[in-house]
C-alpha cells in the first residue's frame, strides 16, 4: 500500500485517505494508490459502502501539473475514474476545500457527493490550456445540463459548495470544519438506507433536455469575443457537444483526442509556465522565509491623481485606513471624487454592494499636510516623475513619519537609491510601482534600494499579497524590468513610425500577438504626459533624447484617453481607439522635418524589432542581476503589461521561438540600425553557444 492513500475501516465503511500534501495532486503514487485502496475496500467483506477523503487543506485539487509534459504513467486518471465508478460497492466522496479538475473528476466517478459549506469545485483545466480529461466535460454536463457545464469548464470558475448543490454537482452540504466526520456520517446513511451505487454516466434526463437545442452554437459565438486568441475553451465546447452527440464511450474517447490536442499546444506549455512562474516570484532570492515583517495597519499617499487614488483603493478594498495628501483641496477633492466614482461604478455592475461603497469610501481620508502622516505605517508617494520633487518629499516625509515608518516611492524609472538618499533612512525606503489602472493590474513592481532592509523587503512582499497583488521583487536601475523594457519596445515602435510605419500598424502587431492593447493606445490609456516628462527630465539631465511626433502631441494637450485625444481620438465615455488623420498630419510633418523618406513596412519587421528588442534587453536585466530569474520578468510582462499569459511571457515566449532566431535577428538589427538597444546582450549570446535556454538559467 502507498504512504500516500491508505485503506482502513471504521464500522461498516471502508476509507480510503489521501495524503499529499500540499494539495494532493494525482501524482503517478496517487492514481496507484487510488487503485490499490479500492482493491483493498472491494476485498474487504466486512465494508458495505467506500468512502473517499483527504488529509491537510483540500480535497484532491487535480492532475499534478508538475507531470505534465512527461511520458505517462499508468494508470491514467480516466482509468482510475471508471474504475470507481464501476465498483459494485456505493463510494462517497468527501470533499473539502477545493475539488479542481482531475480532482472533481475522480468525485464524479464517485456515487455520491457531500461537501463542506465552505468548499468549492471547478474544472480549471482551461486555465492552464487544457479540458478536463478523466471524463469530466462528459459527467458534468448529465448533473448540470449544458449551459452550465460549457460556462464552468470554458471560464474554470470554481462555484461553492450550496450552489454546487443546487446544480446537483454534490448531493448534500455540510457545515462545520470536520470532513472526515461528515463524510462517515452520509456513508452511514448509504449503508442503513441500502442505496445503490449511481453512476454519473448513466444519468440521460439533462442529455435529452438540451439535445438539438443551439447552446453550442450561441456559446462559440460568445466565446470569439471572450476568448480571443485562445486554443482550449472551443476544444472544450467540443467535447462538451459531444456529451449530447455520442454514447458515453465514444464521448470519453472524443474527450481524450480534444484533451490531446490541447496537451500538446504551445499555449499549454505557456499556461503552466504561468502557473508555477506566478508562485517561483513569491520566493525572493536571498531572502530567508522566516524574515520578520512589519504589520501595516494604516497607510500614506501622496498625490490623489489617477495613480494615487487608483493605490489607495486598493488598501481600502482590503480594509486597510488610507489617508491622501494633497497640496491643493481643489485637487484632493476632485481626487476623492475620482474615486467614489470608480467604486459607484463597480457597484453598478454588480461587483460591490453599495454599503460596500461606503464602507471602502469610510477608509479612505484626505489631508493637506504630512503632519497627519505622523503615525502611518507606510507612506507610498505618488507624485509626477520628478527627480527634484521626490527627493524634496522624501526629505519632508523623514521629518514626519515615526520611525519604523516605510518610505515607498511608485515611481516608475527613478534611481531608488538616489531618492532614499534625501533621507536618515534608507534602509526603510523602498520602490512599489503600481500599475496603471492601479486597483486592476495585478502586478507589483518591488524595487529594492542597495540599503534596503531584508525586513523591509520581506513587508513589502507580504504586502503585495495583502492586497491581492502579484509582487515581484525587482533591483534598481533605469525603470526596473517593467518600464526598462517598455521603453525599448516603445523608442522601437516609435522609430517604425518614423520610418513609416502608422501607429495603428504597430499596435495591430501587437494585439494579433495577444496584448490587450498595443504601445500607442497604451501610451494613450497612461496620458501622453507621462513619457513626455520623462524625456524631458532626461533632456534636462543631460541626456540625448531625440524629438518625437509624441512630444507634439504633448505640446498640444492631446495627452491621451484623458482629453479625449492623443495619439488616437476617443468618443465621449467609449475607450475605443479611433485612427485621427490629424494625427498622420503631425507624423507627416515630423518626417519632412527630419528629412524622413518614409517606406513599407512589413508586420514582422515589426514583430521582430518591437519584441526582439525587448528579449534582448531582458537577457542584459538578467545579467545584470536586476531580476533573478527569467520568470520574474515573465510574471512581470503577464500582469503588468497584459503580455499573453498563454505565451508564457516575454522569456518564455523567446525560448519557443529559438534563441539562436532570436540572436541572429538581433545581430541583423545591430549591423543595419545600430544603436545600444540592438548590442547583442552577452547572456544571449552565450546562452545560444551553449544551447541553453533562459528557463534553464
Ligand atoms: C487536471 O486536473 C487535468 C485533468 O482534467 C485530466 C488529467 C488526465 N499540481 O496555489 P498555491 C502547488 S489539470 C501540482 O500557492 P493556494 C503549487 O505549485 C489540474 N502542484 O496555494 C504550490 O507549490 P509551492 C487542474 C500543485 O492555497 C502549492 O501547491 N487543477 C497543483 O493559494 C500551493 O499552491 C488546477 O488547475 C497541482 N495541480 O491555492 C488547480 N496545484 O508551494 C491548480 C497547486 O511549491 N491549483 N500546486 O509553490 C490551484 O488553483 C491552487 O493551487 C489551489 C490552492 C486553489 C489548489
Amino acid at each position: 500500500m502507498s504512504e500516500v492513500v491508505t485503506y482502513n475501516r471504521e464500522g461498516s465503511i471502508g476509507v480510503i485517505t489521501v495524503n499529499y500534501p500540499p494539495v494532493n495532486a494525482l501524482s503517478h503514487a496517487v492514481r496507484s494508490g487510488l487503485v490499490a485502496a479500492l482493491e483493498q475496500g472491494q476485498k474487504d467483506a466486512d465494508a458495505k459502502v467506500l468512502l473517499l477523503v483527504c488529509e491537510g487543506r483540500t480535497f484532491i485539487a487535480g492532475a499534478d501539473i508538475r507531470e505534465f509534459g512527461k511520458p505517462m504513467q499508468d494508470p491514467g486518471l480516466p482509468s482510475v475514474v471508471d474504475q470507481y465508478e464501476n465498483s459494485d460497492k456505493p463510494i462517497i466522496a468527501a470533499i473539502h476545500g477545493t475539488a479542481l479538475g482531475g480532482g472533481l473528476e475522480t468525485a464524479l466517478g464517485c456515487h455520491y457527493r457531500v461537501a463542506l459549506s465552505s468548499a468549492k469545485v471547478g474544472l480549471p483545466e482551461v486555465k492552464l490550456g487544457l479540458l478536463p480529461g478523466a471524463g469530466g466535460t462528459q459527467r458534468l454536463p448529465r448533473l448540470t445540463g449544458a449551459q452550465k457545464a460549457l460556462e464552468m469548464i470554458t471560464t474554470g470558475e470554481f462555484v461553492g459548495a450550496k450552489d454546487a448543490l443546487a446544480l446537483s454537482i454534490v448531493d448534500a452540504v455540510e457545515d462545520g470544519s470536520d470532513i472526515k466526520a461528515a463524510g462517515l456520517a452520509y456513508a452511514q446513511k448509504v449503508a442503513d438506507e441500502g442505496k445503490p451505487v449511481r453512476r454519473v454516466r448513466d444519468l440521460t434526463d439533462k442529455l435529452q433536455a438540451d439535445k438539438g437545442s443551439d447552446v453550442f452554437e450561441q456559446f462559440r459565438a460568445g466565446l470569439q469575443k471572450k476568448a480571443r486568441g485562445l486554443f482550449s475553451p472551443f476544444k472544450c465546447v467540443d467535447a462538451v457537444e459531444a456529451a449530447f452527440s455520442l454514447p458515453f464511450e465514444d464521448g470519453v474517447k472524443r474527450e481524450r483526442e480534444l484533451f490531446m490536442e490541447c496537451m500538446e499546444s504551445p499555449q499549454r506549455a505557456g499556461l503552466v509556465h504561468s502557473f508555477f512562474a506566478e508562485r517561483e516570484v513569491s520566493k525572493v532570492k536571498g531572502l530567508s522565509k522566516d524574515t520578520p515583517v512589519r504589520d501595516i495597519r494604516t497607510v500614506g499617499v501622496i498625490g490623489a491623481g489617477t495613480m494615487g487614488g487608483g493605490i489607495a483603493m486598493n488598501f481600502a478594498n482590503a480594509g486597510i485606513p488610507v489617508t491622501i495628501a494633497e497640496v491643493k483641496q481643489e485637487a484632493l477633492d476632485k481626487g476623492l471624487a475620482v474615486i467614489r466614482r470608480n467604486y459607484e461604478n463597480t457597484a453598478k455592475k454588480g461587483r460591490i454592494t453599495q454599503a460596500q461603497v461606503e464602507e471602502r469610501m469610510s477608509l479612505i481620508s484626505g489631508t493637506l499636510t504630512y503632519d497627519d502622516f505622523s503615525d502611518v505605517d507606510l507612506v507610498i508617494e505618488a507624485v509626477f516623475e520628478s527627480r527634484d520633487l521626490k527627493r524634496k518629499i522624501f526629505g519632508q516625509l523623514d521629518d514626519a513619519c515615526k520611525p519604523g515608518a516605510i518610505l515607498a516611492s511608485n515611481t516608475s524609472t527613478l534611481s531608488i537609491d538616489d531618492i532614499a538618499a534625501a533621507t536618515k533612512r534608507p534602509q526603510d525606503v523602498i520602490g512599489l510601482h503600481f500599475f496603471s489602472p492601479a486597483n486592476v493590474m495585478k502586478l507589483l513592481e518591488i524595487v529594492r534600494g542597495e540599503k534596503t532592509s531584508d525586513e523591509v523587503k520581506a513587508t513589502a512582499m507580504a504586502l503585495a499579497k495583502k492586497i491581492r497583488k502579484v509582487g515581484v521583487m525587482v533591483g534598481n536601475c533605469y525603470g526596473f524590468v517593467g518600464n526598462r523594457m517598455l521603453h525599448k519596445r516603445g523608442a522601437e515602435a516609435m522609430a517604425l513610425v518614423n520610418e513609416g510605419a502608422s501607429p495603428q500598424q504597430v499596435d495591430k502587431v501587437l494585439t494579433d500577438l495577444g496584448f490587450p492593447m498595443g504601445q500607442f493606445a497604451m501610451s494613450d490609456l497612461a496620458g501622453i504626459d507621462i513619457g513626455y516628462s520623462i524625456r524631458q527630465e532626461r533632456r534636462k539631465a543631460g541626456e540625448d533624447v531625440p524629438a518625437s511626433w509624441m512630444d507634439k502631441l504633448a505640446e498640444q494637450g492631446r495627452l491621451g484617453q484623458k482629453t479625449q485625444a492623443g495619439v488616437y481620438k476617443y468618443e465621449e465615455g467609449n475607450r475605443k481607439p479611433i485612427p485621427d488623420p490629424e494625427v498622420d498630419r503631425v507624423i507627416a510633418e515630423f518626417r519632412e522635418e527630419q528629412g524622413i523618406k518614409s517606406r513599407d513596412i512589413t508586420d514582422q519587421e515589426i514583430l521582430e524589432r518591437c519584441m526582439y528588442v525587448m528579449v534582448n534587453e531582458g537577457a542584459k536585466i538578467l545579467e545584470e542581476g536586476i531580476a533573478d530569474r527569467s520568470l520574474d520578468i515573465d510574471i512581470t510582462w503577464i500582469y503588468g503589461y497584459g503580455f499573453p499569459a498563454y505565451r508564457g511571457g516575454p522569456m518564455f515566449w523567446a525560448d519557443q521561438i529559438g534563441l539562436d532566431i532570436i540572436l541572429g535577428t538581433v545581430e541583423q538589427f545591430y549591423d543595419d540600425l545600430g544603436g545600444e538597444q540592438w548590442k547583442p546582450a552577452a547572456l544571449l549570446q552565450k546562452l545560444v553557444s551553449e544551447g541553453r535556454k533562459f528557463s534553464d538559467l
